[in-house]
């Protein structure tokens, strides 16, 4: 799409743009990531001479300790849409006071020894960051006590496709369809224009030909300005359904613009975002879509 385009019809099949070193598929007010921000709980994996414990600071309120035996194990059943390298995320505690380690595998392959730091006690959670290699569907991955220490489990999960690169798309608001509202000029706003004055009940930035590889959840990146002095919102609608009121922090002031995302459902294909005004007022800049899995 040409820079200075007002037109509402956004796509990715649109000419591409480039700012410096960087070429957008088209505008630059949306960030496309795919993410499905499913959780495994380690108690309701397959415990295998572990025990599960309760704990308010535990997801579900419960965790798995005890994976103290040359036996012991939690293997959990994920399922991902696609072949590919994941980051994985596992909330684990480690009150030994020295580094711990586990024998992770992946569908029954061969085990590799996971290190983890010690936390600030049992019970006491933290993320560690772990590669793994997916298959389309279901997939097993087993964490046994390894050779040192032992942790305590409280969930995985957080796939993200590291293999390769996320797929994410600006949109910029300027380039939207917007009624009820007017664009301005600003150095600091992405491609230099913005939607300001969404000001009327009525008033909205529609951004169309948001391209979507699988239906999923995906995160939406949102610029935006709030000089108001206090929270304001916009309501989301997504293929013509409601969506996620979208809660918009203040900001340094109007035209000083801060980020917030918000996880959205869309369809295979081509989705519709339409940002209407809600309570009080703010501008925007750009919406990134981020494809996670
Ligand atoms: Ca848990
Ligand atoms: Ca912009």
């Amino acid at each position: 799409m040409p820079t200075g385009s007002t037109s509402a019809d956004i796509g990715l099949d649109a000419p591409a743009v480039t700012t410096g070193s960087l070429t957008w598929a088209c505008i630059d007010d949306l960030t496309l990531t795919l993410i499905t921000p499913v959780k495994y709980e380690a108690e309701k994996a397959v415990v295998i001479n572990g025990t599960t414990q309760t704990s308010v600071s535990a997801s579900n309120g419960k965790y798995v300790s005890g994976i103290a035996n040359s036996d012991s194990s939690v293997t959990y059943r994920v399922n991902v849409p696609a072949s590919a390298t994941y980051t994985m995320n596992i909330r684990y505690a480690n009150g030994t006071g020295a580094n711990s380690t586990m024998n992770m595998s992946v569908n029954e392959g061969t085990a590799t020894a996971v290190t983890f730091a010690p936390t600030a006690g049992w019970g006491q959670f933290v993320d560690k960051s772990v590669s793994v290699v997916l298959n389309p569907g279901d997939n097993l991955i087993k964490l046994a006590k390894g050779s040192t220490g032992t942790v305590e489990l409280d969930y995985i999960g957080e796939f993200l496709v590291s293999s390769q690169a996320l797929i994410t798309t600006r949109y910029e608001a300027e380039n939207g369809t917007i009624s009820g509202a007017t664009v301005g000029t600003a150095s600091n706003a992405s491609n230099a224009r913005y939607v300001k004055t969404i000001d009327l009940s009525t008033s909205y930035v529609q951004i169309a030909n948001i391209n979507a590889p699988t239906a999923g959840t995906y995160k939406l990146t949102i610029g935006y300005a709030n000089g108001s002095g206090s929270t304001s919102t916009h309501t989301m609608t997504v293929n013509g359904a409601s969506g996620p009121t979208v809660s918009y922090p203040v900001t340094a002031g109007w035209g000083k613009f801060g980020l917030i995302t918000v996880n959205v459902a869309l369809n295979a294909g081509n989705n519709t975002i339409k940002l209407q005004k809600g309570t009080g007022f703010a501008e925007l800049d750009y919406i990134e879509v981020a494809q996670t899995f």
